[in-house]
């Protein structure tokens, strides 16, 4: 089989899951702009985040926010999302936005709110088990902002406890995904800083326990490919939440900052075994379109991953090997620049007419009239957001 069509081959069956909260308005401390047709609750996000799969093919998914997409009956959503022809995906927890965590959630020092921190993983964990999703991630603000303010041993201690609660309450087809993240909010230390981090607890929870690889949380010059490439080697990738940045976490659109970056992390998962259909790996989208429309900005990121994933598929790993084997450095680089070079675009265009979807997502979203459909709609009731 050539690469071609071992690379359509991939891409057809390639799943990107989309986060709930790229759908309503966000920013940054300094302002979040509100936009006119954002979505007022999680069965609004549900209908947007259809429409980027109806465009795109490839994102029968969305990723669930806790308590930012609470409702009375999670079974009920995940029924509205069936009828928009998607599925209910992985349940991201929020212990990072309640008072009570200034001091940190599980690894606070005080055992009260340990407890409340763990009963919302408990309750999320529940809300799994009705939504039938098979990921619990987690992502802790948890750090400190000065040395001295808190024991950096204790507090991992305190984290492995609370992390050991709730893979126990785990069942036996879902996972925890512990995302790690160098720095913000805390501005010292950060208990789950680096992929080391979340590699030892993960390691020590067990199986069911996987890295979250956000591409927006390392320091600037940090090698992800290289932490993909290892972690792949461990059987400890689970997930990415995909974006990209130019300076800290800035949730931009992925591949916009660093298209290269991209596909040398994709590139990365296909030697990796990562594209194999049974790798588990959850490809997700983590972003935030604080001034441009957010359904064309997830269509346009989902793109750019389908175009970096086809640019890594078509890498010649033949002549790449032999190039590696002689020692010929520039032979080596050279085999991997001419993929990357290459214009996947009509490939990718040519897949979507087999699909029987329009070859270019953008214009046939733009002529659906569905964004003035949804601005004429949507009036009154509280625009979904962050609220923090
Ligand atoms: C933290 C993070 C995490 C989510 C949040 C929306 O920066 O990447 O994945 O919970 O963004
Ligand atoms: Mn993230």
């Amino acid at each position: 089989m050539s690469d071609r069509s071992a690379a359509i081959a991939v891409l057809s069956r390639q799943r990107i899951e989309l986060p709930s909260w790229a759908f309503g308005n966000s920013g940054t401390r300094f302002k979040v702009f509100a936009q006119k047709g954002v979505p007022r609750d999680p069965f609004e996000k549900i209908a947007d985040a259809a429409q980027v799969h109806r465009y795109t093919g490839v994102a029968p998914t969305i990723a669930l926010h806790i308590p930012w997409d609470k409702v009375d009956d999670y079974a009920n959503l995940a029924a509205a999302a069936k009828d928009h022809g998607i599925e209910l995906g992985t349940i991201n927890a929020n212990v990072f936005q309640d008072d009570d965590y200034r001091l940190g959630s599980l690894t606070n020092p005080d055992p009260r709110i340990r407890r409340k921190a763990l009963d919302h993983l408990y309750e999320c964990v529940d809300i799994m088990d009705e939504t039938g999703s098979r990921d619990l991630k987690l992502w802790f603000s948890d750090g400190t902002n000065y040395p001295g303010q808190d024991s950096i041993r204790a507090r991992q201690d305190r984290l492995a406890d609370g992390l050991a609660a709730i893979y126990e309450r785990l069942g036996e087809q879902q996972r925890l995904i512990l995302e790690y993240k160098f720095f913000e909010p805390a501005f010292y230390t950060t208990d789950v800083p680096d992929w080391g981090t979340s590699f030892a607890h993960c390691t020590q929870l067990g199986d069911r326990a996987k890295v979250c690889v956000d591409t927006g949380h390392h320091a600037p010059g940090t090698n992800i490919e290289f932490i993909v490439a290892f972690l792949l080697r461990a059987g400890k990738l689970g997930a990415f939440d995909f974006n990209s940045r130019f300076y800290a976490d800035d949730d931009l659109m992925v591949g916009a900052a660093d298209p290269f970056q991209l596909f040398r992390i994709l590139f990365e998962v296909r030697l990796g075994g990562g594209f194999a259909e049974d790798s588990g790996i959850a490809f997700m989208l983590d972003q935030c379109h604080n001034i441009e429309p957010k359904i064309p900005g997830q269509i346009r990121s989902v793109m750019n991953v389908q175009e970096a994933t086809a640019k890594a598929l078509l890498v010649d790993l033949d002549a790449l090997a032999a190039a590696q084997d002689a020692g010929d450095v520039l032979g080596a680089n050279e085999v991997l620049m001419d993929a990357y070079n290459t214009d996947v675009r009509l490939l990718l265009a040519q897949l979507r007419e087999d699909q029987g979807i329009d070859p270019n997502p953008m214009r046939a979203y733009a002529a659906s009239g569905y964004a003035q459909r949804v601005v004429a709609e949507r009036i009154g009731g509280q625009q979904a957001g962050w609220g923090a």
